[in-house]
């Protein structure tokens, strides 16, 4: 079986211990390649070979940076249908996916972030006692980026990008779930020319390799996506360390559908919005709530869409729905809907495993589901299930519908469906998240702030805001 190794150094090099874990193929349920099983003492060596790259990197020009960052992401692009299988084979998404949104996005991060870097200024601050200040931002130094497995080399890029960008080196930790990407990755930066130790990516098991790399202290930034209870115990480590920390978590989104809608766009996005990628997207929307006007034409409406959706092997053109990345990311989702029914929860639609072993799949696929009458404090509506289950709920006025959004630990994105322009403005200023969508949903921007508030996460991700947090800022006062 092909073997995933490190990328440290510049050079492909097999674990310290020489431990492989298997790594599975969702849609199958069945080993498929070799995964390294680091641990801190390849931390050690890439963090070493990432502070000896730094003193060169953090002084090679932007315009230099920019280009090596810019054939990365000609690179992705000119393996997109490999890279596009590759990912869809290692997380169970549908390979439509992974090649109109994951891989084309990996892609842009690296253009984007490359072009950002060019335009990234410091203010300056002119005194009346003839003096100014002006603001250095400089490289921090080397940055660890742990990610997850739901959008693998699309979030990966994300943090890898701009702090490359800015002037780090990077030891990254993709998700050991999906560790391919990552992999196939290390090897286009080799292609690109990326210079040795400026980029490291240690694969390995979150207890090892992701706490090797909160813990180093030759390390002062991390940037983590992925669990919220993850996220409290990387903080937990890095607060005494004072570490720099970025950290987007999950979120619990609902989706306000008010009766002004246009209702056949909203439909159909709602649809996606609340499936996409199994429903395995931090900003998916899990908790639908319709005006009681609509909100029976909506179930009748909805359940039929919902019920077209194709599950079905991630290899095939037509399939909507791939499998769960794990056994048992599957088994927790299954037992939400088992929560769901203990709490009163109808079944409309979906809430079981797909058995798709007569077709040589026997893996972990799940209907899409949905659920109705819970009310909001259950643990269906509070907790993240990150799967392809919603629910859905009906409200009687604008201020219930805000408060129900607002009712839970979590506040990362909402979309919102009406044409009632002073409405939209009313509802995004109360909604406590840190993205609304109005009439639309996942449209980003990669100029614009990306995170939540409250168990969503701490600091915002993109744009300018990112090449921020990747540098340190130094006030210089000058008396002229
Ligand atoms: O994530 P983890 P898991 C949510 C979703 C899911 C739950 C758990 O609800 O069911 O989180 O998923 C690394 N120190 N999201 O367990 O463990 C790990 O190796 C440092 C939402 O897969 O948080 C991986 O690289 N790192 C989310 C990364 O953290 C550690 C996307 C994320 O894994 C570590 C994924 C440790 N002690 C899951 N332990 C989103 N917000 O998009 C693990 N890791």
């Amino acid at each position: 079986m092909e073997k995933i190794i490190n990328y440290i150094d510049g050079e492909l090099r097999e674990p310290v211990s020489g431990s492989y874990l298997e790594n599975i193929e969702p849609a199958t349920g069945e080993p498929y390649s070799l995964l390294a099983d680091s641990d801190r003492q390849d931390v050690e060596l890439a963090v070493e070979a990432a502070k000896k790259a730094f003193p060169l990197w953090s002084k090679t020009s932007k315009d230099d940076r920019s280009e090596i960052l810019y054939r990365i992401s000609e690179l992705i692009l000119q393996n997109l249908d490999k890279l596009a299988a590759a990912e869809s084979k290692d997380n169970g998404k549908p390979v439509s996916l992974a090649t109109k949104v994951d891989i084309p996005r990996a892609a842009h991060n690296f253009r984007f972030f490359a072009t950002a870097i060019l335009h990234f200024a410091s203010e300056s601050h002119q005194m009346e006692e003839a003096a100014i200040n002006y603001t250095m931002k400089s490289p921090i130094g080397v940055a660890g980026c742990i990610s997850p497995w739901n959008l693998p080399l699309y979030l990966f890029s994300w943090k890898i990008a701009p702090a490359l960008a800015a002037g780090n080196c990077v030891v990254a930790k993709p998700s050991e779930v999906t560790p391919m990407s990552a992999y196939l990755l290390s090897k286009l930066c080799i292609e690109a020319g990326l210079p040795k130790g400026v980029l490291n990516i240690v694969h390995g098991l979150g207890h090892k390799v992701g706490a090797a790399i909160t813990e180093h202290p030759d390390i002062p930034v991390i940037s983590f996506t992925g669990g919220t209870s993850t996220g409290a115990q990387i903080a937990r480590t890095a607060a005494p360390m004072f570490k720099k920390l970025s950290l987007e978590l999950g979120g619990k989104n609902p989706a306000l559908i008010f009766d002004d809608c246009k209702y056949e766009k909203m439909l159909k996005t709602v649809v996606r919005s609340s499936f996409a990628n199994q429903g395995q997207i931090c900003l998916c929307g899990s908790r639908l709530l319709i005006h009681s006007s609509i909100y029976d034409k909506f179930k009748k409406d909805f359940i039929r869409e919902v019920q077209k959706l194709k599950v079905g092997d991630p290899k095939s053109a037509d399939t909507n729905q791939g499998a769960l990345v794990s056994k048992a990311h599957m088994e927790k989702v299954l037992s939400y809907v088992e929560i769901a029914k203990s709490e009163g929860g109808k079944i409309l639609c979906g809430g079981n495993q797909v058995d798709l072993s007569e077709e040589g799949l026997g893996g972990y696929f799940v209907e899409p589901t949905v659920i109705e009458g819970l009310g909001m404090s259950c643990r269906t509506n509070q907790e993240e299930i990150f799967g392809p289950v919603v629910t859905i709920m009906p409200f009687d006025t604008e201020e219930e519908a805000i408060e129900l959004s607002n009712a839970t630990s979590y506040g990362l994105a909402a979309s919102v469906w009406t044409e009632n322009v002073s409405r939209t403005n009313r509802v995004a200023e109360q909604l406590h998240m840190g993205i609304v969508w109005v009439n639309c949903w996942l449209l980003r921007d990669l100029r614009t702030p990306f995170g939540g508030v409250k168990n969503s996460g701490v600091g915002r991700e993109g744009g300018f805001e990112a090449l921020r947090f990747f540098t340190e800022p130094k006030n210089v006062c000058i008396k002229y």
